[in-house]
């Protein structure tokens, strides 16, 4: 009888055990779903602008920039329009991708702060090529 309690409570304790593994696997993964987002610099139609021009994020995602139609372009992010200037300056990839295709990432990490990340190409900032990334904690 003793023995049959001891197993009965072997065969909890391993349950409860492999449970806890599962649900931390499962959790964990949630956790570090960091996400790539992908901006067209210059729309499919032609027309000069980032596509999408907003993107919200989460510390861990990367937003890749991806040449698209009339090159050249870049992506400067504004000191004044984000919430931390050295912020913006680190993000900020001024140099001009000439060819369709190239590509450049911004990552967005948990020691940055919070809120709306505004940028622009420097060629056709006068056209209206600009965009926002919004950084969510
Ligand atoms: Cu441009």
């Amino acid at each position: 009888m003793n023995q049959m309690v001891s197993v009965s409570k072997r065969v909890a304790l391993v349950l409860s055990v492999a449970f806890l593994m599962i649900s931390t696997f499962v959790f964990g993964v949630g956790q570090a779903s960091a996400e790539t987002f992908t901006v067209k610099m210059g729309a499919d139609s032609g027309m000069l602008k980032f596509d999408p021009s907003k993107v919200e994020v989460k510390p861990g995602d990367v937003v890749k920039f991806v040449n698209n139609k009339l090159p050249p372009h870049n992506a400067v992010f504004d000191k004044s329009k984000s919430p931390d200037a050295d912020v913006a300056v680190k993000l900020s990839h001024k140099a001009l991708l000439q060819k369709p295709g190239e590509s450049f990432e911004v990552a967005f990490t948990d020691d940055m702060p919070a809120g709306v990340y505004s940028y622009y190409c420097e060629p056709h900032r006068g056209a209206g090529m600009t965009g926002e990334i919004v950084l969510k904690k």
